[in-house]
Formats: structure tokens, C-alpha cells, sequence
């Protein structure tokens, strides 16, 4: 097996992966809603970037309480992003453009409409009952004070019985200590795989497993509760067994989302001699502006550099990381690490193009990043979609004022609104009514007039494939304590990169080298650092 500077080569390991929200992504029907013929038409403008995998988020028809994160049958495409012949045919095409694609695997539960838990809600003795978690409550009670991420009870109450449910009410959790459960999802894994996906993004994967005492939660447990469900006592055991059973006959790439899980803990679920996931996402760098209970709080750049130090020392030359600053489950980057004001927008947004590119990992991009799109305004309840405000909002105890402002912070609705292809009405995305708002500023920041930072994109991911510094070289910060430089190298003998970031919109000087300039997102180098300049130095 091949190595460079230690470590094993593996196409996913030099891969750049781009993250697809099908419902906002392209509508190709008219009626609204983004689907797998609109991704089609646009497969020129992933491609242009020259990313290497396409991740599909759920794609699986599910009633949306969650936007397909409770799918209802994992063996059918959502009726309205297409049919299983438009699937194939996307597939095909990806194939056919060099790139791979993954699917979205959210596992740990279902729907709430998936035919076994139709069945398993009937009572104690049919025979899915096993295959969700049910407990009997204290009189009134629930079984015990876990709360869902989504806020309120983890519990709902059907008859004299309640069920787990991690998320929301109408996303039951799956029993994976039941081996019917196993092989159900090794079977439906088995079924994509064999029409040639190229792997799985994991939703939540560490939550599978539940202590089955079900022990209440410590107040002090209960101020960060993904710590207890991602800590359950077989999550090893059943992503060995996946791996063996299902994984290893194929040559795919999975990355799981690691909610929950520590920085000590992720090399037991990356290590490549223990056979469970080949990546994992950390949250630590998409949590940085996050007080428990998901308020918005200020950071510092210090803390966010430290972050990348801390992931680089967790794994060692049998672990291999992630970088990723955006999702659907997070707010907008430049809105929320840079500067979205007209004056420092796209060159804010070509820095973090820049720091994804050059950092250790694999880097995942979502649908936008690579037009510096930005947060939406959001001025009134009623104009969120996502099931988790609607929960945090009826939990009440805050005025809408100040609710809608913590939100324009925090939400996940501003990476979900369609995306902003033309000045066509609705921003080129839908020539019907779309289902959720359409950015102000569609008209003027999208596909057709962000060429910039749609090419300062590739740019960046050429050299990136074509310096293995980049990839494997290691990672040290060269000036941790700046407040606002970002300053790093990445090497490995006979090739070494220095990547200088200023992280403000005012002018810096710092000290650089004389060697070669190879990207930036200026002209041309001049003495004092820019603002929100980023340049990448070959210094070897
Ligand atoms: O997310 C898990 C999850 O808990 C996140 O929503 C997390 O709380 C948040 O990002 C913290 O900043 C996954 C999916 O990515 C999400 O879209 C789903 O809603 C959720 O699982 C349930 O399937």
C-alpha cells in the first residue's frame, strides 16, 4: 500500500466532497421544490469546481417533518425530487462527469410513517414492536428526563406506552440492539451500494446505541445531552459489524457525524486497523459561537485557530480528519465567520475557500459556499421552516424580538433557502412558487455573477490536487496567539505550503517569505496583509 509522509493514499483522503440540499438546490419541474433532474441540469457548475464527490443529503421519500431526515422508505425516492429512473440517471452522470456520490444514511430513526413503526405502535405483541424503544412512563411521566436535541421530552406517549425519540416526535428511534434492526439497515445499505454509490454520510451515527437502563440525565448531563446519547455502550460493536458485514465488500468512503463525541473518542471510531468509519465531522469548529442551549455567543479567533490544532493532535497516521465550516445545519459562512458587507463579502468568502482548501482533512463544502452566499434576513417567526425553531419557539419563555435575533444567528434556515442561480425571478431556482423564501439579494449574489469566488474555488482545489502537501503534509499553527492572523504551514519532506489568512478587514503586517506566491485573493502580494486577504505561499 502506498504511503505519503506516513499515510495511506486513499481517493477519499484527496477528494473534495460537495454537500447537495436536494429540496433547495435546482427545480427542474416547476413545482417548486428542488429535485434529482434539477441537480442534473446543474452537474456543469459541481464539476467546473472540480470537486471529486457529491453528497446527497436524504433523497428518500419521508413525510418532511424534518426535510427528509425521517424517511419512510429507504428503498424509495421522494416523490418530489423524482423517480428511482431519475436517481440512476443522476448516479450515471456523476459517474460518467469522474465524481463519485455518496447518500445520506440516517439510521438511528425512522419516520414515525415508515411501515415498522405503523407496525410497532400497534401494541406490545406485534412483532416490530422490538424495533423502536418503547417504555412504560411514571403515571404522567415519561420513562426518563432526556430531552430531545430539538427541544421538549424525548418521549411521546401512545397508549400506556412511550417511545424514544432523540429528535422530533415524528423521528421515533430505531432498537439497534435488536439484530433484525442491524440487518434491516445492512440489507437497505446493500441495496444502494449494489447500484453503485460510492459510500454514505452517517446522520448521527454514534447515537445508535442506548444504555438500556435508560438512566436519567445529571443536570450537569443534561446541559449537553449528545454527549450521553453518543456515548451508548455498543456504538463500536455495531459499526464493526456494519463494516464487516456490509462495508468492506465495497470500496466506498463514510463519514459520520460525530455529534456528541469527544476529540479522545474519535480515534475509536477512525482508527483504520478497528474497521468502523473512515471520517468522522467534529463539531467543535461549527460550535464555536454556541452557548448550551443553543444561544449565540461572541468568539475569538484565538479559540478557533486552537480548534485546528486540537483535531490535528487528536488522530495520529491511522486516523484521518474532516474540515468542513458549513451544512444544512448551519448558518451562512461569511455571514457568520467573515464579513457579508458589500464591501468585504466575496473576498471574505474566498479566504475561507482558501482555509478549506489548505487545511488538514478532507474538505466538505455545502451547496452556496462557493458563492459566498450569505444569511438570510429573517424578521418574524412564521418565516422558519425548520422543525427545531418551531419546537424552541412553543417551549416559549423569550419575545419574538429576541428570539428572531438569536435565530438570525443560529438557524439552519439560512443554509436551506433555495439557491441563487440567475437574476430570473426567484433566483433562477424554480419557475413556480418556491417552497421557502428566496434570498433578497438572489438577483444580484448567484451563480451568474459570483464567477469570483466560483473560480477562486477551483483555482484553489487544483493546487490542492496537485500539491500532496496539502493533503498529507502536517499541520502546524505559526502564530496562535495573533489576534488576527491566521498563519499555518503544511509539509512534508521536498514540499512544504505556508497559508497567511488575515481574519480582518483592516490592514496587517506580518511577516511572509520570499518564496513563491502560488494563490490568493488579490492581484498582486504587497507588503502589508489586506483585508480579509488570503494567500498561499510554496515555500519548500
Ligand atoms: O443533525 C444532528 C444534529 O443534532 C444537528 O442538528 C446538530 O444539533 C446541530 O447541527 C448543532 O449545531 C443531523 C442532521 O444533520 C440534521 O439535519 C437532522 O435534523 C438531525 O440529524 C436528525 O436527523
Amino acid at each position: 500500500m502506498e504511503t505519503v509522509n506516513g499515510y495511506r493514499r486513499r481517493w477519499w483522503k484527496e477528494a473534495v466532497v460537495y454537500q447537495i440540499y436536494p429540496r433547495s438546490f435546482m427545480d427542474s419541474d416547476g413545482d417548486g421544490i428542488g429535485d434529482l433532474r434539477g441537480i442534473l441540469q446543474k452537474l456543469a457548475h459541481i464539476q467546473g469546481l472540480g470537486v471529486d464527490v457529491i453528497w446527497l443529503s436524504p433523497h428518500f421519500d419521508s413525510p418532511n417533518a424534518d426535510n427528509g431526515y425521517d424517511i419512510r422508505d429507504y428503498r424509495q425516492v421522494m416523490a418530489e425530487f423524482g423517480t428511482m429512473a431519475d436517481f440512476d440517471a443522476l448516479l450515471a452522470a456523476v459517474h460518467e462527469a469522474g465524481m463519485r456520490l455518496i447518500i445520506d444514511l440516517v439510521v438511528n430513526h425512522t419516520s414515525d410513517e415508515h411501515a415498522w413503526f405503523v407496525e410497532s405502535r400497534k401494541g406490545p405483541d406485534n412483532p416490530y414492536r422490538d424495533y423502536y424503544i418503547w417504555r412504560p412512563g411514571h403515571g404522567d411521566q415519561p420513562p426518563n428526563n432526556w430531552p430531545s436535541i430539538f427541544t421538549g421530552p424525548a418521549w411521546t406517549r401512545d397508549d400506556e406506552n412511550w417511545y424514544l425519540h432523540l429528535f422530533a416526535e415524528k423521528q421515533p428511534d430505531l432498537n439497534w440492539d435488536n439484530p433484525k434492526v442491524r440487518g434491516e439497515v445492512h440489507d437497505l445499505m446493500r441495496f444502494w451500494l449494489d447500484k453503485g454509490i460510492d459510500g454514505f454520510r452517517m446522520d448521527v451515527i454514534p447515537f445508535i446505541s442506548k444504555d438500556p437502563a435508560l438512566p436519567d440525565m445529571t443536570p450537569d448531563e443534561l446541559r449537553r445531552p449528545q454527549d450521553v446519547y453518543a456515548n451508548g455502550p455498543h456504538v463500536h460493536d455495531y459499526l464493526q459489524e456494519m463494516h464487516r458485514d456490509v462495508l468492506a465488500h465495497y470500496d466506498v468512503m463514510t463519514v459520520g457525524e460525530a455529534f456528541g463525541v469527544s476529540l479522545e473518542r474519535t480515534p475509536d471510531l477512525v482508527d483504520e486497523r478497528r474497521g468502523e468509519l473512515d471520517m468522522v465531522f467534529q463539531f467543535d469548529a461549527v460550535d464555536i459561537d454556541r452557548a448550551p442551549g443553543g444561544q449565540w455567543k461572541p468568539w475569538r479567533l484565538q479559540d478557533f485557530k486552537a480548534i485546528f490544532t486540537r483535531h490535528d493532535g487528536a488522530l495520529d497516521r491511522h486516523g484521518w480528519p474532516t474540515v468542513f465550516l458549513s451544512n444544512h445545519d448551519n448558518p451562512r459562512i461569511v455571514s457568520r465567520y467573515g464579513d457579508d458587507s458589500p464591501t468585504w463579502r466575496e473576498t471574505s468568502a474566498m479566504l475561507f475557500a482558501t482555509l478549506l482548501m489548505t487545511m488538514k482533512g478532507t474538505p466538505f463544502l455545502y451547496q452556496g459556499d462557493e458563492l459566498g452566499l450569505t444569511n438570510y434576513p429573517f424578521e418574524r417567526v412564521e418565516q422558519f421552516d425548520d422543525v427545531w425553531v418551531k419546537n424552541a419557539w412553543q417551549s416559549g419563555g423569550v419575545d419574538e424580538a429576541a428570539f428572531v435575533a438569536n435565530q438570525n444567528r443560529v438557524s439552519r434556515d439560512h443554509a436551506r433557502i433555495p439557491m441563487a442561480w440567475s437574476d430570473s425571478p426567484n433566483g433562477g431556482f424554480t419557475t413556480g412558487r418556491p417552497w421557502f423564501l428566496i434570498h433578497p439579494d438572489a438577483g444580484r449574489i448567484n451563480a451568474a455573477t459570483q464567477g469570483a469566488v466560483y473560480d477562486h474555488f477551483a483555482r484553489l482545489i487544483a493546487h490542492r490536487h496537485a500539491h500532496l502537501s496539502l493533503i498529507y503534509g502536517d499541520y502546524r499553527d505559526l502564530a496562535p496567539d495573533h489576534p488576527q492572523v491566521f498563519a499555518y504551514e503544511r509539509s512534508m519532506p521536498g514540499e512544504r505550503h505556508l497559508i497567511v489568512l488575515n481574519m480582518s478587514g483592516e490592514e496587517v503586517a506580518f511577516d511572509v517569505p520570499e518564496g513563491a506566491w502560488a494563490v490568493g485573493n488579490y492581484d498582486a502580494p504587497s507588503p502589508l496583509l489586506r483585508g480579509w486577504e488570503a494567500r498561499v505561499y510554496r515555500v519548500d
